[in-house]
């Protein structure tokens, strides 16, 4: 006995240092969702190079967030908790609490250099990054600004995406040690609103007509938190900021930041952005006379049906320059020799309606904002490929990177390590349940506050504050979402028993739950 215990503990410390210590390269867009992906929805655009990551490892085909907004979705990640845990629960009233334990630190901890790169959308500044360069706020696309680790801003001349990744790969190559694994965040701005594309892509999609989402006029039947949001591509989407339909003496709520953000450009870069938009503007004002007005018109499908392709068109541009620029990364990883020893990870911080419902934004527990799209190029070692069905969700972000790292997982992280999945394992003990919280109302786009659970092919959802309304639905018959269930005859078995599961997510999770109606 006593010999063996002797061998155990010899073998540990070896097999922990035997094992391989991946370098992680960890890619997150800002609203890019599986609808623009077409690794995973073939109808709209074709991403050439993300698709390269799913083909060379694997696709979650049930992938969520905790709370479908930017930056507490990237507390979550950061810190594999929920947002009542880590503070941060809402973007306009939070400020992360940068000396809590993050996954960051732990890797540090484990000998990992960490770095981060792009959006940050946290208001403190990082803390456990060896290297950060980041964009204040929401970033710019054109000659953005980034802070830097000094506390400087600096602006930087060109398309944004672009140089994100230019810094990124001059971190990989000049700036790391390479005696350490590394962990690298590369964070983008895109495809976040209002969509402004690179110059060289600026008449790409142009004569694309995409197909109305079956649910684009959608009339809310029984749905009150859905009826009252505004994020409708028809009423809410500002024709200047969002559309690009900038006229001289044509005022709205957003035309003045469009035009700061558009005169970013200069010269021939200006002439060039202003020739395109400026001709379809024309063609929109005789098309629409009473938008002159900055108001109205009495054709409002037609008008819908046009904002809904430019907005579009558009997406889909600034997609294009996100693909080939993880081409860019795929690419110097297989160069430098990195591709072998290196799990390339590529997600957003939440999905996106694109048309869906009528509109555009996220923060619903609906199917196309609470999932996000999450693929991962495997490295050698890890040969499973194919598509992972199990529930998962951002909070296993961070004990996955820690399992990968070796490293141990504190018990107070929420999540759960994917590793076993990505060894093609399936758990018979995995999650059979999701929890999902939102809480930022009042405030832009009107969503209101609601938690839920997800189990199976059922989804439970409470809105509370200013209002008490339930929503049940069954994803398999109603994929969309139309038909609220709750409180129709036949169903009460089932919503019982989403209710129990939902308040014991809530005692697992201990979230307090701030309704005043639970
Ligand atoms: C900005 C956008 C909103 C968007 C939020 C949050 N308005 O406020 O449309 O929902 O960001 O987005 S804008 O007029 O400033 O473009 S998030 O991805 O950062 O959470
Ligand atoms: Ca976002």
């Amino acid at each position: 006995m006593k010999k063996n215990f002797a061998l155990v503990s010899a073998l540990l410390p070896l097999s922990i240092a035997a094992q391989q210590r991946y370098n992680i390269v960890y890619i997150m867009t800002d609203d890019h969702t599986a609808q623009m992906m077409s690794c995973y929805d073939r109808s709209n655009v074709t991403t050439p190079n993300l698709d390269r990551i799913a083909a060379d490892g694997v696709k979650f085909t049930r992938s969520y967030v905790a709370n479908s907004l930017s930056g507490p979705s990237r507390a979550c990640m950061l810190t594999g908790k929920h947002s009542h845990k880590n503070g941060f629960t809402n973007n306009e009233h939070g400020i992360f609490d940068g000396s809590q334990q993050t996954m960051p630190k732990l890797m540090q901890q484990a000998g990992y250099q960490t770095a981060i790169i792009g959006k940050w959308h946290l208001v403190s500044l990082p803390t456990g990054f060896d290297y950060w360069n980041i964009l204040p706020a929401q970033g710019d696309y054109y000659n953005p600004n980034f802070i830097t680790m000094q506390n400087d801003t600096v602006t930087e001349k060109g398309y944004l995406t672009n140089i994100i990744t230019d810094k990124a790969i001059n971190w990989m190559e000049d700036q790391r040690d390479r005696s350490k694994p590394f962990i690298l965040f590369i964070h983008h701005k895109a495809c976040h609103r209002n969509w402004l594309p690179e110059l060289k892509y600026i008449r790409e999609y142009e004569d694309r007509t995409f197909d109305l989402p079956s649910t684009f006029y959608d009339n809310y039947e029984g749905r009150t938190a859905a009826r009252q949001q505004e994020m409708h591509i028809d009423r809410d989407m500002d024709i200047v900021y969002d559309t690009k339909m900038f006229r001289p003496g044509v005022t709205t709520r957003l035309s003045n930041a469009y035009r700061n953000m558009v005169t970013r450009l200069s010269g021939r870069d200006q002439q060039v952005y202003d020739w395109f938009y400026d001709s379809l503007s024309v063609d929109f004002y005789k098309r629409f006379p009473d938008m002159v007005s900055g108001k109205t018109t009495n054709n409002t499908r037609e008008l819908a049906e046009f904002k809904f392709q430019r907005y579009m068109r558009d997406y889909a541009k600034v997609v294009k320059s996100l693909d080939d620029n993880v081409g860019r990364v795929l690419d110097y990883l297989k160069a430098s020799g990195l591709d072998d020893s290196t799990l390339v990870v590529y997600t957003s911080d939440q999905g996106f309606y694109m048309g869906e419902h009528g509109w555009f934004d996220k923060r619903f527990m609906y199917e196309e904002s609470f999932s996000t799209p999450l693929v991962m190029k495997l490295p050698k070692g890890l040969d499973y490929r194919g598509n992972i069905r199990e529930l998962v969700q951002n909070i296993d972000y961070a004990p996955t990177f820690l399992d990968i790292a070796g490293a141990p997982i504190p018990a107070d992280i929420q999540g759960v390590s994917l590793l076993p999945l990505l060894r093609g394992e399936h758990p018979k003990n995995w999650r059979k349940s999701l929890y999902y919280h939102y809480y930022e109302y009042p405030a832009e786009h009107s969503v209101k506050r609601h938690y839920g659970v997800l189990m199976g092919e059922w989804k439970l959802i409470h809105f509370y504050r200013d209002i008490d309304e339930w929503e049940l639905y069954n994803l398999k018959e109603d994929p969309h979402e139309l038909h609220n269930l709750y409180g129709k005859p036949g169903y009460e078995k089932t919503t019982k028993k989403l209710l129990k599961e939902l308040r014991k997510l809530q005692k697992q999770y201990d979230d307090p739950i701030d309704n005043g109606n639970s």
